[in-house]
């Protein structure tokens, strides 16, 4: 059942987020999360921490003994964490993947696992999460000097996604912001420049689907492209550059091109700028908290306060 309260307060900040994910275990309980390949201590601090704020019941995956070892030299009392045991990570991924797709568990958490075994199980045919949309990942961080939080889009999932698959991560993205309170995020398709260079391909993409997105091809979202960083987010670099553009300097949603983008973009956010910031793949039967294996516990432990609001807040169909 989902919570009565279809309209919330647009969520502009890690604390606020933090906030409603309490809120909904408070009147909800905790959601259940299935850690595949939990040998890992910043997966079992971050699952720990959840699990003592009441956001969520970890049912672990992996090896019993490192498990709990890892737990004990954490000082967690390994008594607490159900634990089950798997001979390797891939073993691992699959049951806590098939616990998810039959209902047994609410989220899906990556541990000491590789992604791509990760995500080759929640693609899997016969006993995945697919829901025949696309799967994409999104950061949700937030920035000094900018009352609002941002989503950036895809750096872990789609290795160099077309058209149509870019116009899916879009949307998932938006469907992520709905979720989170706002209503009409702004999208900013990003580009080197902001000029449509017919030699740029993925530029000439992105005027695609801004016009799409004027055509009301694609709703719910006010989109534009390309735009270069600078001018997406700062209102002071779009009138300098005297670009005209609804999204200029006010976008929340920052679609980048390809995974290596956005891959080293959620690198340089947590290892230089030291942001806050919790990764999640959308388009699956389940939100899927997919972390870099060395992410610091904290974005592990966001990224599952953000998979709890969206079990609550998301029609997922186990
Ligand atoms: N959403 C839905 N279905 C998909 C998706 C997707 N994003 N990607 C592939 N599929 C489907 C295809 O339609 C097909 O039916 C099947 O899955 C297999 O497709 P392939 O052969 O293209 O996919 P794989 O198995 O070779 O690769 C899928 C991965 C997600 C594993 C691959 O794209 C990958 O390795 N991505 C990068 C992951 C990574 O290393 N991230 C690092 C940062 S943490």
């Amino acid at each position: 059942m989902h919570l009565e309260f279809k309209e919330i307060e647009p969520i502009r900040s890690m604390n606020a987020l933090l906030d409603l994910a309490r809120l909904i275990a408070q009147i909800k309980g905790p959601k259940k999360v299935a850690v595949a390949a939990a040998s890992e201590a910043h997966v079992i601090e971050a699952v720990n921490e959840a699990r003592i704020e009441g956001l969520i019941q970890p049912i672990l995956f992996g090896n019993p003994e490192r498990i709990r070892k890892i737990a004990t030299e954490l000082g967690i009392q390994a008594d607490n964490l159900e634990v089950h045991p798997a001979r390797d990570p891939v073993e691992a991924t699959v049951l806590a993947t098939k616990a998810v797709a039959s209902g047994e568990a609410d989220i899906l958490m990556k541990g000491l696992v590789h992604s791509s075994d990760f995500l080759r199980a929640a693609l899997n045919k016969e006993w995945g999460l697919r829901t025949g949309k696309l799967l994409s990942h999104v950061l949700v961080f937030e920035s000094k000097g900018y009352e609002r939080l941002f989503f950036m889009s895809d750096g872990a999932m789609n290795i160099n996604p077309d058209l149509k698959a870019k116009i899916q991560i879009v949307e998932n993205a938006v469907t992520l912001a709905h979720a989170l309170g706002i209503p009409r995020p702004k999208v900013a398709l990003l580009a080197a420049v902001e000029v449509v260079n017919p030699e740029m391909e993925t530029a000439v993409e992105d005027a695609i689907i801004a016009k799409m997105a004027d055509r009301g091809q694609i709703k719910g979202a006010t989109i534009d492209g390309p735009l270069a960083l600078d001018n997406a987010v700062s209102l002071e670099a779009a009138r300098i550059k005297g670009i005209q553009s609804p999204v200029a300097g006010k976008a929340d949603i920052l679609i980048v091109d390809n995974i290596d983008v956005g891959n080293v973009f959620y690198k340089s956010l947590i290892y230089f700028a030291r942001v806050r910031g919790a990764g999640i793949i959308m388009g699956a039967k389940a939100p899927l908290v997919l972390t870099s294996r060395a992410d610091p516990e904290e974005v592990k432990f966001l990224s599952l306060a953000l998979a709890v609001i969206l079990a609550e807040r998301l029609p997922y169909v186990a």
